[in-house]
């Protein structure tokens, strides 16, 4: 089968589940292994440990899915967000724009499969296997591959017609779909607005994270205090960061005048006071609510001791000394302690 009988037979199933645009190729080793290879010897995947046992899949497929010949790979856009929770928890605390909404994770994923489905009862014999995100597969590297965008300085992958706030997912099949997209030209050129903002310095090099820095990570994966010297530049960053997304200037060009760049956002004194009891709900609350009020949505995955730790650092970085009780009902706190004293000093001042 070629890839434009595969693309006309799927097209119109990709604008019914909301698929920004999507491409083919072949599956073989990425072409950029060898420099995730030194990333992960350098260590600037922190405490992400499946990111080095997934690489010997990521490095050759085939490993896992012996039948597995080529990759339909996605793009689903995620601003405005596809999937709005009706009563989402919280109002002004601030959360990345991926995560104003249900989690990717099933959502992306139920599409892919609802399109697998169909694949299947048109071809019995072969694969369709949907992924997006947690699996083993060096999905920038794919989708660069596929057509999808170039890799930014930012380390995103960007469209120049779509921005880069969209999600990655693929279809690994067994069908040979050999095609070879040439790959987006880089459109970076003399520019460096993403690395000029990122408040921790993140990004160490065009193209190259320190993910440890990165508040994202500090913010959702790491299940750990950040050290003293990252506090204070995580801000006001509740739940992730889009910063070096929204400053891009091909985002900027897509979605005018709708991407905020503020460090810190300028708040009326109506915002300050819903923050604060976005802040005073989450520290006093208990690890049962919260799992409750944030079931299916990416900030479950931060679970009450994330989300606690995240609201200390906003808190304190605001000064808001209207919380100053819930902090000090931390401060014994087996692992939150001595953030919650830190905090405590911040707002004191
Ligand atoms: C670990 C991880 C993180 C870590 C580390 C991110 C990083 N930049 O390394 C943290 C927690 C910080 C993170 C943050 C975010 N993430 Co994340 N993350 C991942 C994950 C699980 C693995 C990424 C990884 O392997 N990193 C290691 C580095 C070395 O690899 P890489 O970033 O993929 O980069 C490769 C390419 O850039 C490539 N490359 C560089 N130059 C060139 C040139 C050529 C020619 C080619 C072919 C390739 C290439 O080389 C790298 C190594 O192979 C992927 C999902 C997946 N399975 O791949 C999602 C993923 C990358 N994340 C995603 C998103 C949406 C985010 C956030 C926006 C969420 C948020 N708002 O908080 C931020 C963005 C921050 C940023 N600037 O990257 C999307 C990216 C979509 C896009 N348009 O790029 C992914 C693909 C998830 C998904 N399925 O949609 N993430
Ligand atoms: S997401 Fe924020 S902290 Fe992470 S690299 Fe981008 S600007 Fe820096
Ligand atoms: S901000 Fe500039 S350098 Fe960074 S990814 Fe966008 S175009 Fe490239």
């Amino acid at each position: 089968m070629t890839p434009q009988e595969m693309k006309s037979l799927i097209d119109g199933t990709l604008t019914e589940l909301g698929v920004s645009h999507f491409g083919i190729t072949p599956l073989s080793k990425p072409l950029s292994f060898e420099f995730y290879k030194e990333w992960l010897q350098e260590g600037l995947h922190g405490d992400m440990a499946y990111l080095a046992e997934h690489a010997p899949i990521k490095e050759n497929p085939q490993s896992k899915w012996p039948r597995a010949q080529s990759a339909l790979v996605f793009a689903m856009s995620y601003f405005p967000h596809p999937e709005k929770k009706s009563e989402f928890p919280l109002k002004q605390a601030r959360v990345s724009l991926y995560a104003q909404g249900m989690d990717y994770h099933f959502w992306f994923k139920d599409r892919m499969k609802e399109l697998c489905t169909q694949l299947q009862a048109q071809f019995p014999d072969e694969e369709f296997l949907a992924f997006t995100d947690s699996s083993p597969v060096l999905e920038r590297d794919l989708a660069k591959r596929a057509g999808l965008g170039w890799v930014g300085k930012n380390t995103c992958l960007i469209h120049p017609k779509k921005g880069s706030l969209f999600f990655i997912g693929e279809i690994y099949t067994s069908l040979k779909l050999n095609t070879e997209i040439a790959p987006l030209p880089d459109f970076c050129g003399t520019c460096t607005r993403c690395l000029d903002i990122c408040p921790t310095g993140a990004l160490i090099e065009p193209r190259k994270m320190d993910a440890r820095k990165c508040i994202s990570y500090l913010t959702i994966e790491s299940r750990q205090v950040p050290p003293e010297n990252l506090r204070e530049a995580i801000g006001d960053w509740f739940f992730g960061c889009d910063l070096c997304q929204t400053v891009c200037p091909w985002n900027q060009k897509v979605f005018k005048g709708q991407l905020s760049i503020e460090k810190s956002l300028a708040l009326s004194s109506t915002e300050e006071s819903l923050l604060i009891e976005d802040l005073r709900y989450i520290l006093s609350a208990s690890g049962k609510k919260i799992g409750k009020d944030f079931l299916g949505t990416p900030l479950a995955r931060a679970g009450s001791f994330g989300l606690k730790r995240n609201a200390l650092l906003v808190c304190a970085n605001r000064g808001l000394k209207e919380l100053r009780p819930e902090v000090e009902a931390l401060l014994e706190h087996e692992k939150l302690g001595e953030l919650a004293q830190w905090a405590l000093r911040r707002i004191s001042n």
